[in-house]
């Protein structure tokens, strides 16, 4: 039969907001594993991480670029997180508050442990930015296992998603850099990505 295994489905339903820093020592336990949704502001994390755990409304969507000025934490089970990174590139943030993230980012990426991987928001019509290789670069450099997710898909046709998505495999070829179109309006790219997240946290049988 086509249907998702139960155990899969209910390790995402169980999820529940733990916790938001604006500094480093607010930080969760640094213990089990974790997974970091991480992009431009407005590339649509929160929509992905919503439509990924099936709880509209979990992590707070906004229209207004730049509103997740925080880290939110997620667990979805003991020792199992999803963790919304704040946004980055929009050019109306002030300098104090983009030398800000980057400093909480720095700590972040540099000293994580549990950070398994990063899943990296790219909006689909945009393509990768010269900020999303970086950080690309600087988790790769770290360890740490990297996913493209090219999301709002829906807007383009299946030869330009086509393209984006060879492309951003092209960019990420020398690197241990996968990539996926992603929609979380018609739910395109789901079941994909959260085999990805599957596989970086442990399977949960059970929960
Ligand atoms: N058409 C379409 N729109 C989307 C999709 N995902 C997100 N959006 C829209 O894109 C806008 C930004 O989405 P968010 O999820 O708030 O983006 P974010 O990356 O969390 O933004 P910040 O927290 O500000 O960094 C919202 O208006 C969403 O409705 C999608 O798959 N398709
Ligand atoms: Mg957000």
């Amino acid at each position: 039969m086509d249907c998702v295994p139960p155990a899969v489905m209910s390790s995402y339903h169980h999820v529940r907001f733990m916790t938001s820093a604006a500094e480093a020592h607010q930080l969760v336990a640094d213990t089990g594993r974790e997974v970091a949704f991480a992009g431009r502001s407005n590339a649509g994390k929160s929509t992905a991480l919503n439509a990924l755990t099936q709880r509209s409304g979990l992590a707070r969507v906004s229209r207004t670029p730049g509103r997740t000025q925080l880290i939110n934490f997620f667990e979805l089970a003991p020792e199992k997180r999803l963790v919304d990174l704040p946004g980055y590139g929009f050019a109306k943030v002030p300098e104090r508050v983009r030398l800000q993230w980057l400093k909480l980012m720095q700590h972040y990426i540099n000293v994580r442990e549990s950070l398994v991987g990063l899943m990296l928001i790219v909006d689909s019509r945009r393509g990768l930015s010269e900020q999303d290789v970086a950080m690309l670069e600087w988790v790769l450099a770290r360890n740490r296992l990297a996913h493209v997710l090219l999301t709002k898909a829906d807007k383009l046709n299946r030869r330009e998603s086509q393209q984006v998505l060879r492309e951003t495999v092209a960019a990420g070829a020398d690197a241990a850099v996968s990539a996926q179109l992603f929609s979380a309006h018609n739910k395109q790219g789901i079941e994909e990505a959260r085999e990805v997240l599957d596989r970086w946290l442990g399977a949960t049988p059970g929960n």
